[in-house]
């Protein structure tokens, strides 16, 4: 959303998957013009889909980079169809380029996209950006081509990640295992070139998304969940349905919540939004099966005929109904055992109303923690630890919770959306 925006007033070309799979491996894109921009899309093969898609990006990169070496598969096969589709995008966005464009790549599934691109000579300033953490060198090393993805990175004139945290473990990896070094003023050397490395948090569209919680579909979100809640507190929680997410850690919490803390049962309801995703991917299908068990045990152990402690929700909501329901809970949960940012959090505090806010608790491993100082901070692994936190929440006073919320609130507005694709530009339009 916030590229689309500054693409429509700049005008500009947004390249990417169109989402679909088709047999036939066009080599030119299909084209889209909406006045200034124009949206150009090129399919997947079925081998491509497996191979790079379910494959190298997301059971070899996406679980590495969120330190679960225990769920990375690295597969040559896979390997090489990452390579393909990072070629192919390349060649076919390379017809579309103009003299004097910049080019921006965003993301894990496209790291490779920028070196073919230098290699068919494209001069353009190019930057990257990770939305994902970069993972600790000593994890980032079990991956048996590592040397050559980084040395990639290096085709581009700015890298960008979310947090300070991960252009360390960035540096880390150039200065120890490629002999690179650090210049000042964010600059680096290694592989016979000089770029720009540097953290840029990325935000949400804090005033819309504020103006979203008070709309009319909002309040008819929310009239609902205040009438099966019937005065309880609600805790909420909402994220993909990933093992990134830290969803099994976060239902025990609450069942511990109930077990340690029994003045709960009967009082607060834990609601639970997670539309499914990848589900191509056996490791998505079995954190399903895990939660479907959890829930099913949280609720028969600790129901009531008039209270049900846990729902858990598999379905998508437009944004102004999650604005809605952000805005009643009391408790906006969001424990990731790793995540680069994670939007969630920021909404959830765009959402609050100044005169009765909710708490954020918050896992100390999400890039949204970095700047985070009103959240009630956990351990996402410490299961007894999340439930005290929750405890703690559902007992602040307002004057405690609204002056948490001022502090949060001030920074989700400051680094916004709008600031981080700013940021970012400036850098990519300084390189000569
Ligand atoms: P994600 O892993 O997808 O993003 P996140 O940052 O939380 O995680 O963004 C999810 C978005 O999807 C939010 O805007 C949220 O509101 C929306 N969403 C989630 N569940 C929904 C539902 N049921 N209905 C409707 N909308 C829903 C990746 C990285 C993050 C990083 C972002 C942006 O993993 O760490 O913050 O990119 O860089």
């Amino acid at each position: 959303m916030a590229l689309l925006d500054a693409l429509r007033r700049s005008g500009g070309v947004w390249f990417g998957w169109s989402g679909e799979i088709s047999e036939r491996e066009r080599r030119t894109p299909k084209l889209q013009h909406h006045s200034a921009l124009t949206v150009a899309t090129l399919d997947l093969t079925s081998d491509d889909y497996e191979d790079y898609y379910n494959g190298f990006a997301n059971s070899t990169l996406w679980p590495l980079f969120h330190y679960r070496l225990d769920l990375a598969t690295f597969d040559r096969e896979h390997y090489q169809g990452y390579l393909k589709v990072n070629q192919r995008f390349a060649h076919a966005l390379l017809p579309l380029l103009k003299a004097g464009d910049h080019v921006w790549v965003h993301d894990y599934h496209l790291m490779a996209c920028g070196e073919e691109l230098r290699r068919m000579g494209c001069t353009s300033p190019m930057g990257f950006f990770l939305h994902i953490p970069f993972p600790a060198r000593e994890v980032l090393t079990a991956l048996p081509t590592h040397d050559v993805l980084v040395r990639a990175l290096f085709s581009y004139d700015v890298i960008g990640f979310q947090t300070e945290g991960d252009r360390d473990c960035f540096l880390d990896y150039v200065v120890k295992e490629a002999g690179g070094r650090i210049l000042g003023h964010d600059r680096v050397q290694a592989y016979g070139r000089e770029v720009v490395v540097a953290a840029f948090p990325i935000g949400i569209d804090a005033g819309a998304f504020a103006r979203y919680a008070t709309t009319r579909e909002a309040g008819e979100h929310a009239a609902r969940m205040r009438r099966v809640l019937n005065d309880r507190q609600a805790i909420l929680g909402v994220d993909r349905l990933d093992y990134s997410k830290g969803l099994p850690e976060r239902f025990r919490a609450f069942e511990r919540l109930l077990a340690d803390y029994p003045e709960n049962r009967g009082r607060a309801s834990y609601i639970q939004i997670a539309p499914r995703s990848r589900s191509d991917v056996q490791d998505y299908v079995d954190i399903r099966h895990e939660l479907e068990t959890l829930s099913g045990r949280i609720n028969s152990e600790y129901s009531e005929f008039d209270w049900t402690p846990l729902r858990y929700i598999n379905r998508s909501f437009s944004r102004r109904a999650l604005a809605g329901l952000f805005r009643i809970a009391r408790i906006g949960l969001v424990t990731p055992l790793r995540d680069g940012m994670n939007l969630v959090a920021k909404e959830y505090v765009a959402a609050q109303s100044p005169r009765d806010p909710g708490v954020l608790v918050l896992s100390r491993f999400a890039g949204a923690a970095r700047h985070a100082d009103g959240a009630v901070i956990v351990n996402p692994y410490d299961v007894g630890g999340v439930a005290d936190a929750l405890q703690r929440a559902l007992n602040m006073p307002l004057a405690e919770r609204k002056e948490r919320w001022r502090t949060l609130v001030e920074g989700v507005r400051r680094d916004d959306v709008m600031a981080w694709r700013e940021s970012f530009l400036e850098r990519l339009y300084a390189v000569r």
